[in-house]
């Protein structure tokens, strides 16, 4: 049994599309998708604002609340909670040089626009995280805007939405590129710094995802640490992450074992989940993966993390302790390697 509560997207069962290809499989209309999470085990759904109210420019600031109360609806009948919205402020004309550093004022508007919208359907949903992947926030060519001014539209933005609801709470997912060049919140360090420069720190934290550490050269669990220690995780993306490339968004764990074995560690060493938090998936089927088996990354980054879980019940601290006392590290890596292996 695992002590966490899980949640996902509806974005992470997908018709498999890529920049390169069409679709592979058949698109699955929402409440199956609900109705598949509820019996996987998750207990939240991930919601992007248009996820929530799709096609949201098309209604008034009262028809998106009476569309996300229909969605909340929805959830209730699975048994389902919502966990956060996130204003998808990459894939609409109007952010085509990304949202609140746009270099056009009026598309800087519509990208607070959006971030209101999205506050307004999580309330309507029963939640009050808002997560910010800031997808478009930084520059393509480099002289294009100044990243110190970037740097301050950012904080302003979240200042805003603090102002706008005095109860929400803003997480930024932090990626260092893709699809921006050079993203301005690239790491959980630079979330730490945003948060502590908005009107109300306390309110500001981060969502580290597995495969934007390892896009930034990090590692997940440090990252995760970090957040920890500064008491500001509010939420993981967990996948994975085969090195320096385009992210991948791959099953959670099966690119390496060893760092999502020390990823469910540290989470639970540090007694995450105790205030409400939940284990967020963020994992993308194969493109070869058929319509029969949709769901399949899912139950499988379940079963690696829960497995994880019971290595990580089954650590011996004492060995540890024993090892570091003698500077054994190198009996120290054996011993993991071993337990992860079925050896111990
Ligand atoms: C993109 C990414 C997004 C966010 C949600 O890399 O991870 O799916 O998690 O907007
Ligand atoms: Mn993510």
């Amino acid at each position: 049994m695992s002590q966490f509560k899980f949640s996902v997207g509806p974005w992470n069962v997908h018709p498999g599309a890529d920049s390169y290809g069409p679709e592979t499989r058949k698109d699955i209309p929402i409440e199956e998708k609900f109705k598949k999470f509820a019996e996987l085990g998750f207990s939240a759904v991930q919601f992007h604002d248009d996820d929530a109210v799709p096609n949201i420019n098309d209604y008034t600031e009262e028809e998106i609340k009476e569309k996300a109360r229909e969605m909340k609806a929805l959830l209730d009948k699975y048994g389902l909670a919502a966990e956060f919205v996130a204003p998808r402020l990459w894939m609409d004309p109007h952010t085509i040089d990304g949202g609140f550093m746009s270099t056009r004022a009026e598309d800087r508007e519509y990208a607070m626009w959006r971030a209101y919208r999205s506050i307004d359907i999580a309330r309507e949903l029963g939640c009050d995280l808002i997560v910010l992947w800031l997808a478009r926030e930084g520059t393509l060519c480099a002289e294009s805007k100044s990243p110190v001014w970037a740097t301050k539209m950012l904080i302003e933005a979240i200042n805003k939405m603090l102002e706008y609801d005095k109860t929400i709470r803003v997480c930024i997912e932090p990626k260092p590129n893709e699809p921006i060049d050079r993203s301005i919140c690239g790491t959980m360090g630079h979330v730490m710094a945003v948060s502590a420069a908005t009107i109300d720190p306390s309110r500001v934290g981060g969502n580290l995802e597995s495969a934007h550490a390892t896009l930034a050269g990090l590692d997940p669990a440090h990252e995760i640490g970090f957040a920890l220690a500064m008491g500001k995780l509010m939420t993981v993306h967990l996948n994975d992450q085969n090195g320096l490339k385009y992210d991948q968004d791959k099953s959670f764990g099966v690119e390496n074992l060893r760092a999502a074995f020390n990823q469910v560690k540290v989470l639970k060493e540090n007694g995450y989940g105790e205030h409400g938090e939940y284990v967020g998936l963020d994992v993308k089927a194969m493109r070869t993966t058929t319509d029969g088996d949709s769901y399949k990354h899912l139950e499988n980054s379940l079963k690696i993390f829960k497995a994880l879980e019971e290595k990580v019940d089954r650590f011996d601290y004492d060995f540890q302790k024993k090892c570091v006392e003698n500077r054994d590290f190198e009996g120290l890596e054996m011993y993991v390697m071993e337990l992860l292996m079925g050896l111990k």
